[in-house]
């Protein structure tokens, strides 16, 4: 019997795809490199008669059903490379491949254009959610033809999680042309950094300045998870501050050393940023601290230097001590939800916007309320706020910055006191909260009308001639400063 889909790479993405497939009724062929693997893999689940094993790239080839559709889940970089020029010389036109590693946009623009140049289809898809996303429902991200998408949708339909009311809207949709696929994911992944900093700066007040127990932090986090901060990493951040450590006996997150390893698609997403002239502070910044993390031995040495700071001694003071009243506590902990709500909205704003702009660069034409929708289940940053997201999109055609969003103006508005206040305390006791301080400062310098860049553009033209325009006449001047 010919398979519907072959599948290569058997490593933890690819075995559990491989498995969420045979677990829809789709007759899936699998493969790897290394042979062994596929041998233990067929011991385990081979029982599933829709899965099927073969040990030779030709004997994939040769039986699977035409036009072949076969989905990589390797390595990314050079090895699907490798693995295409294998793979296209036993193909035939028409045949579609799809990359659902985490590859580079670019890479995949690349390889797109070369196979279309033999006749094929390349899909670029992002795949969200892990290997448990992989197994039981991942948000799918595909870039490729509209003609590729339409012979692929109904097996990603099946295989990708399902949300909104009903629970049976699937997350997937089509992105765009070549590389949008990928890119989406990278921004996915970039949000999600700034997600998961956002979380752990307010974290970082709780514990430094409000001086809360993990535990006490954990009823906290479950509280909010009933409202419109409710989302995937509310809810394990809940779950991590309730878990204990077996040998010592200590809460989990005070064992774990604070020094965060990171992947690079992150990293990827503001180098895009800056690459395109967008503003992304929050999603960099939280690249940032995750480098600023690495340098725990500086930090051991810096803490000692400036241990005679002011700050540095009220810090201290007030943890040991619970400066606060029980009144004090509660109101800043209520300005503390509505802060990350509204750094979350700044987050979300900032990646859509480079969404936007690389839409028009690469001419994808992304639809942001889809984009929005398929992020709902399935994937890290999956939260009731998206279906909100999407919403605002989808009524207000052409929104240029989701804090033109009237519902999310309001949740700004309402936040911007207390978001002051979360700042400046944490300012005053010397407590780095940089996600939720850029976005603050994001918001403030988006929503004024006259910033500072005229000092900028005047420094310009004095050291360098670069002349400025006026605020009173068109044209471009310059002064001569010294005469
Ligand atoms: P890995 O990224 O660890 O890759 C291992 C697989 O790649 C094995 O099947 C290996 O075959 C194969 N491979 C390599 Br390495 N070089 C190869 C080559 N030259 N030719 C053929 N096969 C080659 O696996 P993973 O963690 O399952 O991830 C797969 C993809 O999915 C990656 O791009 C990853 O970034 C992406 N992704 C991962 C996650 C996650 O949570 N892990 C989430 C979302 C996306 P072998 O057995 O012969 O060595």
């Amino acid at each position: 019997q010919k398979a519907k889909i072959g599948l290569i790479g058997l490593a933890v993405m690819g075995a559990n795809l491989a498995r969420n497939l045979a677990n829809n009724n789709i007759q899936t062929l699998v493969f790897n490199r290394t042979a062994a693997k596929t041998e233990q893999f067929m011991r385990d689940f081979g029982s599933n008669p829709c899965l099927q094993a073969a040990y030779s790239m030709e004997e994939l080839v040769q039986n699977l059903e035409r036009p072949r559709k076969i989905i990589m889940m390797i390595q990314a970089g050079p090895a699907v490379d490798a693995m295409l020029d294998t793979l296209t010389p036993l193909l035939e036109s028409g045949d579609i491949v799809i990359d659902g590693g985490n590859s580079y946009f670019e890479d995949t623009r690349r390889r797109s254009a070369k196979l279309a140049e033999l006749g094929m289809e390349f899909v670029g898809m992002g795949v969200s959610g892990g290997e448990e996303g992989a197994l039981n429902g991942p948000s799918l991200m595909p870039g490729c033809s509209r003609k590729a998408y339409v012979q692929l949708e109904p097996m990603l339909q099946a295989i990708s999680a399902k949300a909104g009311e009903s629970g049976k809207e699937p997350c997937v949709t089509y992105i765009g042309t070549d590389g949008a696929g990928h890119y989406v994911k990278m921004v996915h992944n970039g949000i999600e950094y700034a997600d998961m900093q956002l979380i752990a700066d307010v974290y970082t007040i709780m514990r430094q300045v409000l001086g809360l127990e993990p535990e006490e932090m954990a009823k906290v986090w479950d509280e909010w998870n009933k409202g419109e901060l409710s989302s995937y990493l509310v809810e394990i951040t809940a779950n991590i501050l309730k878990k204990k450590d077996a040998e010592t006996g200590k809460a989990m997150v005070d064992v774990i050393l604070d020094v965060a390893k990171q992947k690079g698609t992150g990293r990827w997403t503001s180098m895009s940023a800056l690459e395109l002239g967008v503003a992304t502070p929050t999603i960099t910044e939280a690249v940032f601290a995750r480098n600023m993390s690495v340098y725990k031995e500086e930090r051991i040495a810096l803490e000692k230097v400036y241990a005679d700071l002011p700050e540095a001694l009220e810090a201290a003071a007030c943890c040991r001590k619970a400066a606060f009243t029980e009144e004090e506590k509660a109101q800043m902990l209520e300005d503390l939800r509505n802060t990350l709500y509204a750094a979350k909205i700044c987050a979300y704003a900032q990646g859509f916007n480079l969404l936007g702009t690389a839409s028009e660069t690469y001419g994808w034409d992304l639809q942001m309320d889809k984009i929005s929708k398929i992020w709902r289940n399935g994937c890290i940053i999956r939260a009731r706020f998206l279906d909100d997201v999407s919403d605002s999109f989808a009524k207000q055609a052409g929104m240029k910055n989701l804090l033109f969003s009237d519902f999310f103006a309001e949740a700004l508005k309402k936040a911007r006191a207390g978001w002051g206040r979360v700042v400046a305390l944490a300012a005053e006791r010397g407590v780095s909260v940089v996600a939720l301080s850029s976005a603050l400062s994001y918001f403030d310098a988006y929503r004024t009308a006259n910033g500072n860049a005229n000092m900028l553009q005047a420094q310009r033209d004095y050291f360098g001639a670069h002349t400025y325009q006026r605020v009173d006449k068109e044209g471009s001047f310059h002064r001569e400063w010294t005469e």
